[in-house]
């Protein structure tokens, strides 16, 4: 049906679409479809923080507003369009930066209560790192055992999220010269914690009334998620569950078996998936399975969670936001596990018209409907084999209407800012100076980190794919995490051939002799902060600038709906670099708060948002931008001459 070939890139996701319409499923493509958003909350003119409200304060109907006029358009308490929607977004980063930090959170706490035995099944995967830490948190090495070094780093990890003064610990790895200018200006972050209760005050009715300083909130709050909640939880993960390499991994529903039991784990936490894996290997669950007509127990994932254990283990991706659902419609997965943030309560009625399992797990995050099977660190092991055995057990009750799609496609996983390191310099001179050297002689035109979610208002994973394959074409390497690795990741763009198909002349160059892809998957949203490890190690390699913002280097999220995402664009405008959003953009509703976030940002902070849905617009803003870093680096006349070698090469090639 050419319908939902509007609705999804994906071909595996149109015949899901299909199947779902046929058998009377409602999906969240559907609903998209059936509820606009409302016009004016949209674009962040609705307060609804007193009880005197919901007061809906929309952008100016006319370009020239009379002063009576404008003075009209207020809130019950007077509060401005400016006010209003800047309280709305920094209420968005306070919630992006509280999900990605209690995340991290459960981490640390999972680490210390491993490194004090009391959680059995965890332990101490990469101690180079766990010294690494340990020398960033000043706790003492020595020829002190490594329990005890464990459990230092982890009470001062934990201590950081609730940190009353001072700055967190990691800002100290930024530049020196980004780490002086927020000092300057007052957004150095205490602890997450405390940040985000300072955005729900300010934000309460009669409060902060300036809406540049609520931003400015927003700023050191979302500067607390990149350089404090999220790094932890990326490197306290790393040292639990090793440091992820490159791994070669498969991606889309095609990974689904018809002849074994299919548990999908969908969330974003590691801490029970790491578990599942090794509970789903267990001889006495296995024969279970095969005892219940199984050929084995396959495991897939969905989300953030996912990306975790395909990095690590090499578990594979069943798919991104957008496709939780669908997973459910091929009728042949046999429990869908969730832990935490991403999960849409409709599974639970997805579900009830096939034979899956929904099990949550998170004190957290239950959904009626669904079975709850707590997981708790202190039992890890046994709540996982608890949570497998059910799954097994619900293997005979799989109904007739199956049918898994075909599609699955390779690619490669697992570049941590160490490994790019190793790969680009070697084991024993690690370094970033080949990239260096290349972004210099205009082989790689410069970096970009595409991030961020699905969004059911726009055409499943098009964004991601359109604008990624316009980077590299123009030579621009890309980072990525989350959803949008995997939308590019089923395009194939991640496979080690993507750089001759797809990257400029440039790039695959590099590409090739490195051996990489062109597109580099760094892992879950939280690990957006290896992309800040990158750009600030790139910085001090040297020859580009002093600071993230001297790089030729752009940031985007072309298909977002999360708060996370705002909160991850935000600490990445406030790090210095140049940040576009599609879809939709929650302050259009005051163009002054909107100029402050496009404009005045990049004179304050060297970095800025920008809005542009159409993804090859907003490649080529990008590409302008790290163009205009080249020549402000004086590198422009190079690349000139690299370009006109190329145009020979092809000349003399066709001759
Ligand atoms: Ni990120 Fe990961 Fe996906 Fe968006 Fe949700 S899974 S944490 S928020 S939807 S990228």
């Amino acid at each position: 049906m050419p319908e939902f070939a509007e609705k999804t890139l994906d071909p595996a996701s149109v015949k899901m679409l299909e199947k779902a319409v046929a058998e009377k499923i409602s999906t969240a493509f559907e609903r998209a479809e059936e509820m606009k958003p409302c016009p004016i909350g949209a674009e962040g003119n609705c307060c609804k923080n007193c009880g005197m409200g919901p007061c809906r304060v929309p952008a100016p109907k006319k370009k020239a507003e009379s002063a009576a006029e404008k003075a009209k358009r207020r809130g019950v308490c007077g509060a401005t369009a400016e006010t209003i929607s800047a309280r709305n977004f920094i209420r968005m980063i306070a919630g992006g930066a509280a999900a990605h930090s209690d995340h991290g959170r459960g981490v640390a706490e999972t680490f210390l209560a491993a490194a004090r035995g009391n959680a059995p099944g965890y332990e101490i995967k990469d101690e180079q790192k766990l010294y690494q830490l340990a020398m960033d948190f000043g706790v003492e090495v020595g020829d002190r055992p490594i329990r005890e070094i464990a459990v230092e780093v982890g009470e001062k990890a934990l201590a950081e999220f609730g940190r009353q003064e001072g700055e967190v610990i990691f800002l100290k790895r930024a530049p020196l010269k980004r780490q002086d200018l927020w000092r300057k200006l007052g957004v150095a972050p205490r602890g997450v914690d405390r940040e985000v209760v300072e955005i729900m005050h300010r934000t309460h009715i009669g409060v902060d009334q300036d809406y540049k300083n609520l931003l400015l909130q927003g700023t050191r709050t979302a500067l607390a998620d990149g350089w404090g909640g999220s790094m932890i939880a990326t490197e306290l993960q790393d040292i639990l569950f090793g440091t992820p390499v490159p791994i070669l991994g498969k991606v889309n529903l095609g990974v689904l078996k018809k002849d074994e039991v299919n548990i999908i784990i969908h969330g974003h936490e590691p801490l029970l998936s790491e578990m599942i894996v090794v509970a789903s290997q267990d001889p006495e669950i296995l024969k279970l399975a095969k005892a219940k007509g199984a050929k084995g127990i396959n495991l897939s994932g969905i989300c953030c969670t996912a990306n975790e254990i395909l990095m690590r283990h090499g578990v594979p991706l069943a798919g991104n936001f957008l496709q939780q659902e669908l997973a459910i419609v091929t009728g042949a997965v046999d429990a869908m596990v969730v832990d935490i943030q991403c999960i849409m309560q409709s599974i639970a009625d997805v579900a009830q018209c096939y034979h899956t399992k929904i099990i949550t797990t998170a004190p957290k995050a239950k959904i009626p409907g669904a079975e709850h099977i707590e997981f708790s660190e202190h039992h890890a092991m046994e709540s996982a084999k608890k949570i497998v055995r059910a799954a097994v057990e619900n293997f005979p009750r799989r109904g007739k209407n199956i049918d898994i799609p075909e599609e699955k496609t390779d690619l490669v996983a697992g570049f941590s800012h160490e490994t790019i390191n190793y790969l680009l310099g070697g084991l024993f001179r690690a370094s970033y100076r080949p990239l260096n050297d290349n972004i210099i002689n205009g082989r790689i035109r410069g970096i970009a980190g595409v991030v961020g979610c699905n969004n059911a208002r726009v055409k499943h994973d098009e964004a991601h794919v359109t604008m990624v394959k316009e980077l590299i074409k123009n030579d621009v390497i890309v980072l990525q995490t989350g959803c949008s690795a995997m939308a590019c990741a089923k395009a194939g763009l991640l496979a080690p051939e993507a750089a001759r198909l797809y990257a400029g002349g440039g790039l695959a160059e590099v590409c090739e002799a490195v051996g990489i892809p062109p597109v580099l998957h760094l892992g879950s949203c939280v690990d957006n902060s290896r992309i800040l490890m990158a750009a600030t190690a790139v910085v001090k390699d040297g020859g580009l600038g002093d600071d993230i913002s001297d790089l030729p280097a752009a940031g985007a999220a072309p298909e977002w709906m999360s708060e996370k995402a705002i909160s991850i664009g935000h600490y990445f405008v406030s790090s210095g670099v140049f940040t576009v959003f599609g879809v939709t953009w929650p302050t259009l509703g005051s163009e002054e708060l909107t100029r402050h976030l496009f404009k005045d940002f990049e004179e304050m902070l060297g970095g800025m948002w920008a809005f542009e849905p159409d993804p090859v617009k907003a490649a080529q803003l990008m590409i302008a931008h790290i163009d205009k870093k080249r020549r402000a680096l004086g590198l422009d006349k190079k690349r000139e001459r690299v370009l006109y070698d190329m145009a020979m090469r092809r000349e003399l090639e066709a001759v």
